[in-house]
């Protein structure tokens, strides 16, 4: 039996790795070890799910946790397109189908110029997982490219687009792969995207998600993120007997999750005080009220502009370049930027300064270390998996009205949306309560309940499903 200490994390969860989770553990190292962000999602599984591994002889087995880390496919692909000026450029482009126990491989395509096979990996390991939980039929995947939107035309998002779109063609399909957007892939590249796919197979499908309403997108796709990120810490909230109104929320990111994040808490009587880019953040002490929220949206999604704007728009506000809002005073925080936009120092910070509540809207965004603290404080925390789930489970409920070449109303997703982020939230709870030692009296151990109840799902159906 293994401690886990490596990373400088040696009181994590205060769970103890099995001799198979430590062996897994040390061959993904092995085989992946600098690709540091895979190995951290990986961890943060394998050092939760003992219990049931214990529980079910099983899954080791069928070699459960053998063929769960490793992707089933990796495509990487070489995209050239013209800038304005007539130059050539090349991006590399990738699309990690990483399970399909469950239903075609599902996820988000990333455009940053971060974006590397280590990121693709753990996003993709996470969204699994992610995907299980929404009780819907979604493997997981996750794509993208180290292409940087920022700064190009319109026109030269297109001509990438497209040239992504011509070799990424070849293994997509509504029943095998169906990619959406994530970090610089929002309504613009989906149909750049989208109008190249149609135009190279000659079909009219749901093959992308977030597409917008007009040829098949489906109502409150754009909103669940944010939305579904609120509802999941409604939820949480409310096994203490508490609700929104008047608390102070800190967010981070300015983008698709924070926007809708910040709307949710302004309409549950919450007050939204900062918004942050990667230059750094905005703090409005009143409150960045549904007016300012607009102006935004437009400054972000039209103009596209920097949040150090709003300081100059909105006298009151501050700007503070190069810094991360966690040392604000809070009730409730909502990253909703990056992976690992949150560390230990400053989850410490969040919590001596009486943060009672973190719900992820971003993927990873806290580190280890900052996850460790979380779970010692004992504060209500929705890690990623669970928390931000409401855009991939709209995504599936847009698959599922394009299957039927039907449209549902806003009320209709609105209130399927809402019952899936309990359904998480519940899931995670009962799985926390039967396995995991910590979560007594009103406590739910969020991590390990939400890690255990997606992983049992796709474990399962791997097994009905043979050595594949
Ligand atoms: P957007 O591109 O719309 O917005 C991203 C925001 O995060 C921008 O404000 C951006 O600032 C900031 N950001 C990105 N990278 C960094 C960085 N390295 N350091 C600091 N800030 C950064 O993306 P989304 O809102 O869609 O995604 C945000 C997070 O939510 C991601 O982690 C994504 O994986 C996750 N997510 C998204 C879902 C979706 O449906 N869109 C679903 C579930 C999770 P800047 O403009 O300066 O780059
Ligand atoms: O991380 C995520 O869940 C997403 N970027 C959304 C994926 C999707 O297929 O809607």
């Amino acid at each position: 039996m293994l401690r886990i200490c490596s990373s400088g994390v040696t009181r994590w969860f205060s769970i103890i790795m099995s001799d198979y989770t430590s062996r897994i553990m040390d061959q993904v190292r092995a085989k992946n070890g600098h690709e540091t962000e895979f190995l951290q999602a990986v961890q943060e599984v394998l050092a939760t799910i003992s219990p049931v591994l214990a529980a079910q002889p099983k899954y080791e087995a069928n070699a459960i946790l053998e063929r769960i880390v490793e992707p089933e496919r990796v495509i990487t692909f070489r995209v050239p397109w013209m800038d304005d000026k007539g130059n050539y450029q090349v991006n590399r482009g990738y699309r990690v189908e990483f399970n399909s126990a469950i239903g075609p491989y599902k996820g988000g395509l990333r455009f940053h110029p971060s974006v590397n096979l280590g990121i693709l990996k753990f996003l993709g390991f996470e969204q699994v997982f992610k995907n299980s939980l929404t009780t819907l039929a979604m493997g997981g995947g996750k794509g993208g490219a180290d292409f940087d939107p920022k700064g190009k035309s319109d026109n030269e998002v297109m001509r990438f687009c497209q040239s992504f779109m011509s070799e990424l063609q070849r293994h997509i399909g509504p029943d095998t792969d169906v990619p959406a957007g994530d970090i610089g892939v929002g309504g613009r590249e989906i149909g750049y995207m989208f109008g190249q796919y149609k135009r190279l197979r000659n079909e009219f499908t749901g093959v992308l998600t977030g597409k917008a309403r007009n040829w098949g997108g489906s109502l409150i796709r754009p909103e669940a993120t944010g939305y579904g990120t609120v509802y999941f810490a409604q939820n949480m909230l409310a096994t203490k007997g508490e609700d929104f109104v008047g608390k102070v929320c800190t967010v981070s990111g300015s983008g698709n999750v924070a926007q809708y994040t910040v709307e949710k808490l302004n309409e549950l009587g919450a007050k939204p005080v900062t918004l942050s880019d990667s230059a750094g953040f905005i703090h409005d002490p009143a409150g960045i009220d549904a007016e300012k929220l607009a102006w935004v949206m437009d400054l972000k999604n039209v103009r596209r502009g920097r949040i150090s704007e709003y300081a100059k728009q909105f006298p009151g506000a501050t700007f503070y370049a190069g810094q991360r809002p966690w040392g604000i005073t809070c009730d409730c925080a909502f990253p909703s930027a990056t992976q690992n936009e949150i560390n230990g120092a400053e989850a410490t910070t969040l919590i001596k300064n009486g943060c009672g509540l973190v719900a992820e809207g971003a993927n990873m965004p806290t580190d280890l270390e900052g996850i460790d603290v979380y779970l010692e404080s004992k504060i209500l925390y929705g890690p990623a998996k669970a928390a931000n789930a409401g855009g991939v489970a709209t995504s599936g409920l847009e698959m599922a009205q394009n299957s039927q070449r039907l449209n549902w109303t806003r009320e209709e997703v609105d209130a399927k949306l809402k019952s899936i982020m309990k359904n998480i939230h519940d899931n995670a709870q009962s799985h926390a309560r039967e396995y995991s030692a910590d979560s007594k009296g009103d406590y739910t151990n969020y991590v390990a309940g939400s890690n255990m109840a997606g992983f049992v799902k796709v474990a399962d159906s791997m097994i009905d499903q043979g050595l594949v």
